[in-house]
């Protein structure tokens, strides 16, 4: 299937459709963007949890610099509204890997996560981005969380809080896209590493992938509102999926 729209039929929290609409807007303005097939069944979804009934929408693009670019939109009843971002970049680019959720429960917004996260070997970002990074001011949140495990993958410029007024949303807001801006605008100026390196690239992003499936707390809900099997497909070919090491770049 071929999606080239994303309908706003999820009426979700006011902070997950704003950051929608920022990541589309910088998208279209910033890269050339291409439709991206998403896997047979996956793109919109509905399932029922408890009771509630679970929607799940996803919009994918490809460009010159990136894979697949994904943005998903998912709601639970009126308890749960989700918004889950990440840009795989091909790998023939020395790209990190841009990522934002927020999940807001009952109207709270208590897990807001934004990076990116490096590829390398030694887990550092390109020179570019660290100094790009740099001169960005650091916004301080009166409720910082502490990463998972898992969450070792993240840049030492991970942002993850629990959100407790709207100016703390305005201003997390305001880190993502400051973020996506850098990024596509690294992303653009980037040119193609060497063949020999596509392996380390495939490495780290493959990594990458494999540590966000050891987020139980994402793993569960698909878990309980699907099956276990679901759930595995749905992590590694829409949410996680890896590309394979000799995959056509251009
Ligand atoms: C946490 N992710 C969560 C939580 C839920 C989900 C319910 C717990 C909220 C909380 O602790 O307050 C659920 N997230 C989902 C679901 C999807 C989703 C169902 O994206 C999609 C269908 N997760 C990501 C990305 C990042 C990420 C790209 O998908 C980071 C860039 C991070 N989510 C992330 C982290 C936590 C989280 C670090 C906290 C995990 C923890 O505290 O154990």
């Amino acid at each position: 299937m071929v999606q080239l729209t994303h309908k706003p039929i999820l009426k979700q929290h006011p902070a997950i459709s704003q950051l929608a609409t920022t990541i589309k807007n910088i998208w279209h303005k910033q890269l050339m963007v291409f439709p991206y097939e998403v896997p047979t069944e996956l793109g919109y979804v509905e399932g029922s949890l408890e009771g509630e009934q679970l929607v799940i929408q996803n919009l994918c693009y490809q460009t010159l610099q990136f894979r697949k670019l994904h943005l998903e939109l998912a709601k639970v009843g009126s308890n749960l509204d989700i918004l889950h971002c990440v840009m795989f970049p091909h790998l023939c680019f020395d790209l990190p890997i841009f990522g934002v959720d927020i999940v807001v429960a009952r109207g709270h917004i208590t897990a807001a996560i934004v990076d990116l996260s490096p590829v390398s070997p030694d887990g550092t970002l390109p020179v570019s981005y660290r100094q790009a990074l740099e001169e960005i001011p650091v916004p301080q949140f009166s409720s910082p969380r502490a990463l998972p495990e898992w969450g070792s993958i993240f840049s030492n410029h991970c942002l993850f809080v629990r959100i407790e007024t709207p100016q703390e949303a305005m201003s997390f807001l305001n880190q993502v896209t400051q973020y996506l801006v850098i990024h596509c605008r690294l992303a653009c100026e980037s040119t193609k590493v060497e063949d020999t390196a596509r392996a380390s690239i495939w490495a780290g992003q493959k990594h990458y992938c494999q540590q966000q499936q050891k987020n139980d707390k994402t793993r569960r809900i698909l878990e309980r509102a699907f099956d276990k099997k679901w759930a595995q497909r749905y992590l590694e070919t829409m949410l996680f999926d890896c590309a394979s090491p000799d995959t056509f770049s251009p």
